[in-house]
């Protein structure tokens, strides 16, 4: 799902990049690696930032900080909001109403691109492919599990919308599990090292004539559920592959019984009611 409508300058690597949830788990594992790619990150968050005495700190609920926030930078990579399920009123002032905050401000203050962390759990009740199907293409239906998961694919088609109309450009990424190591045999396939993520992060920071592009996130896994082919055409290379923790993963958890969640849904526990964690 790609629309550059025409747009195909190039652009050059953004340098100060606005970080948004930069005390989460991810935003940790970026600040830690983003740098070495040159870039100058501005860290924000609604909880001091480990380490980080001078990160904004800010609720996606204060429009003025946000304003502010993004003013002079070349690119926000957004990651704050809530990541889990939660109450839908909860999920909405976080993850919809603050979403729109900051693609305002970012219009606003005329910021080119945004790189928007989407989830596989916009797409939760996709049914997995057997061996022998086919990946996941990034165009299918958005079939959201939970509140959460419907956030991000608003999400999604907020971006859209923000590109089509005013000509902010995002890249969506639906990042699979991104952290240190996969720890469910679910993970074994949609699995995002935090070296990959940086990665992927990259490619869709410097990519030309992006428009709205979405892209899968997850590294080269051998059991990979989902197609790659947007985030490869962005520049993004995988290193990891997460089958050399498969053996263990699965002597300690064993397989996902059949028609369970885990062995159905892409999603996994996401889509039973209510939703588990961890997986
Ligand atoms: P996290 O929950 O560890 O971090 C989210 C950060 O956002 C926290 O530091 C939190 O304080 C901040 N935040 C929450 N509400 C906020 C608000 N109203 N204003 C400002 N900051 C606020 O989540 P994680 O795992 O680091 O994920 C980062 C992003 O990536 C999230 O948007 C999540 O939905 C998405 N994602 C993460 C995946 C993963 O495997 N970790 C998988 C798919 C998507
Ligand atoms: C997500 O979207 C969550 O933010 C993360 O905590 C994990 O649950 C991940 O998906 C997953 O599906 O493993």
């Amino acid at each position: 799902m790609r629309s550059t409508d025409g747009d195909t300058s190039l652009n050059p690597a953004p340098r100060t990049v606005l970080l948004t949830g930069a005390a989460g788990g991810v935003g940790t594992l970026m600040r830690e690696r983003l740098p070495a790619y040159g870039y100058a990150l501005r860290p924000l968050d609604v909880v001091p930032v480990p380490g980080a005495p001078d990160a904004i700190l800010a609720d996606l609920a204060d429009r003025d900080a946000l304003r502010e926030a993004v003013r002079g930078v070349d690119a926000v990579v957004h990651l704050a909001g809530i990541s889990l399920e939660a109450e839908f009123d909860r999920i909405t002032a976080a993850n919809i109403t603050g979403l729109h905050h900051l693609y305002e401000a970012v219009r606003e203050q005329g910021v080119p691109r945004v790189v928007f962390a989407s989830s596989n759990h916009a797409i939760g009740f996709t049914p997995r492919p057997r061996p022998g199907e086919p990946p996941v293409p990034v165009d299918t239906p958005h079939r959201p599990d939970t509140f959460y998961g419907l956030s991000k694919a608003f999400g999604e088609d907020l971006a859209q919308f923000y590109w089509d109309r005013h000509g902010v450009e995002t890249v969506s990424v639906r990042i699979g599990s991104c952290r240190p190591e996969p720890t469910s045999v679910r993970m074994l396939s949609l699995w995002l090292s935090p070296g990959d993520c940086a990665r992927l992060l990259h490619a869709a920071l410097t990519a030309p004539g992006v428009g709205h592009t979405v892209v899968h996130g997850s590294s080269a896994n051998t059991r990979e559920w989902w197609d790659l082919s947007t985030a490869r055409a962005l520049g993004y290379e995988p290193e990891d592959d997460s089958e050399r923790y498969a053996a263990q993963i699965i002597a300690e958890r064993g397989l996902p019984a059949p028609g369970s969640a885990d062995d159905v849904h892409l999603g996994g526990r996401f889509c039973v009611d209510p939703p588990l964690w961890p997986h």
